[in-house]
Parts: structure tokens; sequence; C-alpha cells
């Protein structure tokens, strides 16, 4: 029996993401207390003098939750989810700022590109983290995070905790232990020594709900989870809950790094002013078809897609709607080459009717780059063999 190659899996998760990102706005509140989480009243105010005037979190009224905190404030006692009343009885002299999505966003879009300049393989998992998949990726493992690190901070001037393992049950545990800052390592072999200490609650997929039924049950770690009967845990979770949590007990885990989807098809069309005939407008459909297709290239090459699959829509005066598409050899992106294909599927209908909307789509996709990048591995694969 051959064994699966082990995988190199990583999970990335950025360090107390929104207040990191508030404080490249506002440097001087660094290492300071800061909650985000006020409305619009939390607001700084610039003063006469040039310096900013913050909200304190102790003049804070109202229901509002805390949404996250610097590691300063996280010292004092005061977590995402908090009521924010409660946060200032804990840290009243905390600063506390409102939200700013679209700047959130923006750094998560940031920080995901300058990771996929060195690990394409990336699942999204969120605004603030990923996994990836870097068991094609050459490099030692500490350096290689290192450098994801270092890219991640160039591009955002923020910080990261990387956990990397076999797996992404694991690696995603592993991002959580040395925050912040955080790189973590662990094989299956250390498994015992590093996993099993922990609560249960540390796995990603064991809720509030099911800890507190295990915590009846006595089981409060992993390791404790790992050696519980079957029986047991098949009396209180059911068969498949079961097999699950004894699974994750031992680290094991083989959903792959699903990477972002990419689109499907790409496909432009449009409708007349008038009905068009195939015969009496033909000059005129032509040009609308060749038009089609051209916008329809550059579509491609704005996404780097190339597709091998090139279909047409069209819809009659009374509505009815045909397609047909043909699969072509190799992939394209070419105006002319879509525009052949599309011309072949275009013969393969009736026209005897005016025509209400005609489309043309490309798909089975894949990526131009990636293509190009197998392209030069076979050249080098032969240059080698010379
Ligand atoms: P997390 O990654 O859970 O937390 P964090 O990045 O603030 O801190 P760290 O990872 O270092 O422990 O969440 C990412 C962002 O999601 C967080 O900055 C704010 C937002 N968030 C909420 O809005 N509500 C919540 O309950 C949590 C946990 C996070
Ligand atoms: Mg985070
Ligand atoms: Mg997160």
């Amino acid at each position: 029996m051959t064994m699966p190659a082990a995988r190199r899996i990583a999970h990335l998760d950025m360090d107390a993401f929104y207040a990191s990102v508030e404080l490249l706005r506002y440097p001087e509140l660094r290492g300071r207390p800061v909650v985000i989480g006020g409305g619009s009243t939390a607001q700084p105010r610039q003063l006469a003098d040039g310096t900013r005037q913050f909200a304190l979190l102790r003049d804070y009224v109202g229901r509002g939750v805390v949404t996250t905190s610097t590691y300063e404030a996280r010292a004092l006692g005061v977590f995402s989810a908090m009521g924010m009343m409660k946060a200032a009885a804990l840290a009243p002299e905390a600063v506390l700022l409102p939200t700013d999505f679209d700047s959130y966003r923006r750094l998560s879009r940031q920080f995901k590109a300058a990771v996929a300049s060195i690990a394409p393989q990336i699942e999204d998992r969120g605004i603030d983290e990923i996994y990836l998949d870097l068991s094609e990726v050459a490099g030692e493992t500490r350096a290689l995070a290192q450098r994801i690190k270092q890219a991640v901070k160039d591009a955002t001037g923020l910080s990261c905790s990387i956990g990397i393992a076999p797996n992404k049950l694991l690696a995603k545990i592993c991002s959580d232990l040395e925050k912040p800052n955080g790189l973590t390592i662990v094989s299956h072999d250390d498994v015992p020594a590093r996993i099993w200490p922990l609560p249960v609650r540390k796995i990603n997929g064991i809720g509030p709900k099911a800890s507190e039924r295990l915590a009846m049950l006595g089981i409060e770690t992993v390791a404790q989870l790992a050696a519980a009967e079957a029986h047991l845990l098949q009396e209180h979770f059911g068969l498949n809950y079961a097999e699950w949590l004894r699974r994750v007990a031992h680290g094991l885990d083989e959903r792959p790094v699903v990477t972002s989807s990419e689109p499907k098809t790409i496909s432009r069309e449009t409708t007349f002013e008038r009905d068009l005939h195939a015969k009496q407008d033909r000059a005129a459909l032509s040009g609308i078809f060749t038009d089609l297709c051209t916008r329809l290239a550059a579509d491609l090459l704005r996404k780097r897609c190339i597709g091998r699959t090139v279909g047409i829509k069209l819809r009659y005066a009374d509505f009815r709607t045909v397609t047909r598409d043909v699969t072509l050899p190799h992939a394209t992106a070419d105006a002319a080459a879509i525009r052949r294909a599309a011309g072949e599927c275009l013969r393969r209908v009736p026209l005897e009717q005016r025509l209400r909307l005609l489309g043309v789509r490309v798909s089975a996709l894949s990526s131009m780059d990636e293509a190009a990048a197998q392209r030069a591995a076979v050249q080098g694969e032969l240059f080698a063999s010379l």
C-alpha cells in the first residue's frame, strides 16, 4: 500500500486584526489598551494643536459589545464579544474606537495578495484568516513561514500568527498557540506533547455545547478525549460525531485546502434594440458577434483565464432560447479563436426566425499563469533531458 505524501498545511491568522488596522492610522495609541466597537460617537477628534482626542471606554454608555481589542486590553481581561460596560469596568482607561469595515476589507485583500505571491494555494476563511497548502512550495518550513510573515508585514505593516502542521485541524490549533506574532510547527509525533494537554474547545468544531457535554463525562482535555471509550462517546454524541471526535483527538484530518472558487464561466451577451434576422441583418449581426467575442477575450485576459469550451446563446423573437457549445483541443483567450469556435456553434442552430439576443461564453476555465508555468516546466524537463 502506498501512503499519501505527507502534506504541509498552514493556517494564518492576523493578530488583533481590526485593532491593529486602527493602530496603523493612530500610531500614537501603540502600547495602550484599545477596544474596537464604539459607534460614531467614538470617532477621534482632531484638536487645534494637531493632536487627536480619543474616546475612553469609561465614558461609554450603551449595550454594545467589544468587536476586538489590543493585546494590552486583553491583559486587563477585555476580549471580543464582551459587553462594553463590563469591559469599561475592567479597563476604564482603554481607548474606544469605532469600526471601519472598509479599511479592514482593504487590508484583508492586501495581506492575502501578499501571501499569494509566495504560496498560491489559498483557502479563504474570512476577513483575517486563510489556510495554505505549502506541500508544493519549496523551502524549509520555518524559513518559508518567516518569509510569508515578512511579506504580510511588508505589504500591510501588520503581524500575523502562523501554524504549520500535516493538516488543517492541527494547523488551525497551532496558529493560536503562540499569538501574537506566533510561528508554531507541529508534526504528527508532536500531538501527544503539544495537542493533548489543550482543552477540547481548542479544536475547531467542538463548540461550547459539545465542550459542556464532554465536561459532564469528565472529558476536559484532548488527551482525555483520545483516551475515551468509543461506546461512551457514541452513546452521548451519535456514531458520526463520536467517530469524528476520536479522529480529531488523534490529530487526524484529511480535508483538502479548497482554493478560492474561480469563475466557472465568463460570458457576454447583448439584447438587440430591434429583432434581427440572420439573412437580412447579416452584416449587423456579424459585427455584434465579433464585438462580443472581442470583449469576452478582454474579460478573460483581465481575469488571467483561458478556456477550452466556447458556447453561444440565442434567443428568438418568440423568446425560445437555444445554446450550443464546442470544446477546443487547447484552452484559449484569443478573440479570433473564440470567434471561429462560436461561428461553428452558430452554424448548428436554425436561423429562420428573427433573434432578440445573442451571447457568447467561454467555460472549462483555467489560469493563464498556471498554464504558462506548466509549459515552462515541461520545456525545462525537455532541456534537462537533452
Ligand atoms: P479573530 O481572528 O478571532 O480575532 P483578532 O484578529 O482580533 O485577534 P487574534 O486573532 O490575535 O486573537 O477575529 C478577526 C476579526 O474579526 C477581529 O479583529 C474582529 C472580528 N470579530 C468580531 O467582529 N467579533 C468577534 O466575536 C470576533 C471573535 C472577531
Ligand atoms: Mg485574528
Ligand atoms: Mg481570525
